[in-house]
């Protein structure tokens, strides 16, 4: 592709400019577990991570804008628009996982939001909240309060991304629970297009910007399964790798499972079969 100059690198993904309008985001078949990314790829992880973006991008346009103009035909890349980034993760939780549940138990709180006391891991909150964090240059993002995001953003600016996250949650967790799949947490990524206005960029809905759970599992008490990464977790955890880089190899029925995990997860979201989708990516646009 001489055609594009690469912009950036994310541990799984790649930003290539096509001209000083339109990005290339390009999802690889690699997986991070642990925070480290493991030496051996997951087959058609990058299509599945595409392809449901791409869907919920299509099926969340009347709630906002977003950063998306087309899929390409490899099934792995998006054309979209450049914007200018918000610096702030916009993290949403339906459920008490990750870095939410470390900050009620130390405080009671979660992003200067008080809950109820006696929730235990995992537990439904009684509503969604919006906890946005700030992007950590290196190593983890930080939560933040709601007025230390107002601070950074503008307060109104503030208040539409923290309105149309919910929406965006709200829409996006009742469409997975009625498919078997408990969306738990995301972390969505907007930007300001021509003229000023709000747009959704990054990835949307995927399992890695989100926390999926299996619904017939869900046990809450102790930390979940991952419907995506558990088979590839459990193997790290019986080898007694110390989570430091390089990460394990995974062998071939780790990586099978693995896979067959994110096109199931695909299929039952977008109701399209995978090797439709790979025939011809625009099939989940609707
Ligand atoms: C943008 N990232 C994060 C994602 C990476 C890094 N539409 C946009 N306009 C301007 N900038 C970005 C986007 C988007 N999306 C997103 N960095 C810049 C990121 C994937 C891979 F290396």
């Amino acid at each position: 592709m001489p055609e594009a100059l690469h912009v950036a690198s994310g541990k799984v993904r790649e930003i290539y400019a096509l001209d000083d309008r339109t990005l290339l985001l390009v999802a690889s078949d690699r997986i991070s577990t642990f925070d480290v990314v493991l030496p051996t790829e997951i087959p058609d992880k990058g299509r599945v991570l595409t392809g449901l973006s791409g869907f919920w991008f299509a099926r969340t346009q009347e709630i906002v804008a977003n950063h998306m103009l087309e899929l390409r035909p490899d099934g792995r890349s998006t054309e979209c628009r450049r914007l200018e980034m918000l610096p702030i993760e916009c993290v949403v939780r339906g459920y008490l996982a990750g870095s939410g549940w470390k900050d009620y138990r130390a405080t009671g709180e979660v992003c200067g939001h008080r809950l109820p006391a006696g929730l235990r891991e995992s537990a439904q909150l009684p509503e969604p909240l919006f906890t946005p964090s700030t992007k950590a240059q290196t190593g983890h993002d930080e939560n933040i309060t709601r007025a230390e995001g107002a601070e950074l953003v503008g307060a109104e600016l503030f208040g539409e991304v923290e309105r149309v996250s919910l929406a965006l949650y709200s829409f996006a967790s009742e469409w997975a629970r009625e498919r078997g799949i408990v969306l738990a947490d995301t972390k969505l990524e907007f930007g300001v297009g021509q003229g000023g206005r709000l747009v959704l960029g990054d990835e949307a809905f995927t399992p890695d910007s989100s926390r999926f759970w299996p619904a017939d599992e869900y046990a809450p008490g102790g930390s979940q399964p991952s419907f995506d990464k558990q088979f590839a977790r459990d193997y790290c955890e019986e080898l007694g790798w110390d989570k430091t880089a390089p990460g394990p190899e995974l062998p071939e029925d780790v990586v099978a499972g693995t896979r067959a995990r994110y096109v199931e997860a695909f299929e039952r979201l977008t109701g399209v079969s995978f090797d439709d989708y790979a025939a011809d990516p625009t099939v989940v646009l609707g």
